[in-house]
């Protein structure tokens, strides 16, 4: 059931995990921008969506496949104590746990991501292989718009539908971002809903930064039965650190030297303060 202070409680979380993600990539740099617009997603996912037990497990299946963006789900893990702060503090340092894209058996990971464009045939595969055994579990993808660029992606959407796989929910952070530059520049994605709804899925198109908007999403991918799901989420790097995106707003990869990391911290603590502020009040 969708209610207020759930959803402020989720906002809470996004804040913390927005500050995590500052606090680890303020040592070395790395991928925080998108870290930072993807934190209310992350949120949603693993302290809802996923199904999470008190013991720091998932029902749920999730498949990272835009492997720089592990930052996300570092942020996430340091909040379940699945990782210390000081062991994400060597993300970026050569022989760290925590490289910048995980492999598969690393904790908190279910492939190894660092090539781009494989995680939603493999989710897919998972998704139907879970179906096959007559498993109730629900395995959930995120991938970025340059990956709609490769062809392997294509096949995966390709065989989830076919499959009428209504256990697999695609998420897609549609930033028009590359490391090349805007994905509309280098290789168009758009229309990304047409596309995937013209290949068999539900597709919904959102902001990705919205909690309510998200629970309500994932909400009506659960109930949408005999196609898989697909939500697009219409994100910019630095969402929800608007000094940030101000201050750098096409940052695919931030060095440590690119950013005041003290302002942008100063930003997301007043939100964390405001929001802790509302929920005891
Ligand atoms: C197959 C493959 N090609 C190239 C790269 C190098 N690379 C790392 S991140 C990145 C940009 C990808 O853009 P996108 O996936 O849209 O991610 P975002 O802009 O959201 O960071 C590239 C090309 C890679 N990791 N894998």
């Amino acid at each position: 059931m969708r209610n207020d202070r759930r959803i402020l409680d989720l906002e809470i979380m996004a804040a913390r995990i927005r500050h995590n993600v500052l606090e680890i990539c303020r040592q070395r740099g790395g991928y925080a921008a998108q870290g930072v617009a993807l934190a209310d997603i992350a949120a949603c996912l693993y302290f809802d969506e996923l199904r999470p037990d008190n013991e720091g497990w998932y029902h749920d299946r999730f498949v990272l496949s835009n492997g720089h963006d592990a930052i996300m789900t570092y942020s996430v893990l340091a909040e379940t104590g699945h990782y210390t702060m000081a062991e994400l503090r060597t993300y970026n340092v050569d022989g760290t746990k925590v490289d910048q894209s995980p492999i598969e058996g690393q904790l908190g990971f279910e492939i190894t991501a660092g090539s781009l464009g494989q995680g939603p045939s493999q989710a897919a595969g998972l998704a139907w292989g879970l179906r096959q055994q007559g498993l109730d579990q629900r395995v959930y993808c995120l991938f970025s718009d340059g990956e709609l660029q490769e062809g392997n992606v294509w096949e995966g959407i390709m065989f989830a539908a076919h499959q009428k796989l209504d256990n697999l929910c695609f998420i897609v952070d549609n930033n028009d971002m590359q490391a090349s530059g805007h994905a509309a520049d280098v290789m168009g994605v758009e229309p990304v809903d047409d596309k995937f709804t013209a290949f068999g899925f539900q597709a919904r198109r959102i902001s990705g930064t919205d909690m309510a908007e998200l629970l309500d999403t994932f909400e009506e991918a659960r109930n949408t039965k005999n196609k898989p799901f697909v939500m697009i989420c219409d994100t910019r790097l630095w969402d929800g650190i608007d000094c940030l995106q101000r201050a750098l707003p096409i940052a695919h990869y931030t060095a440590q030297s690119a950013v005041d990391w003290d302002m942008g911290m100063k930003e997301i603590e007043n939100t964390l303060t405001k929001l802790e502020a509302k929920r005891d009040g």
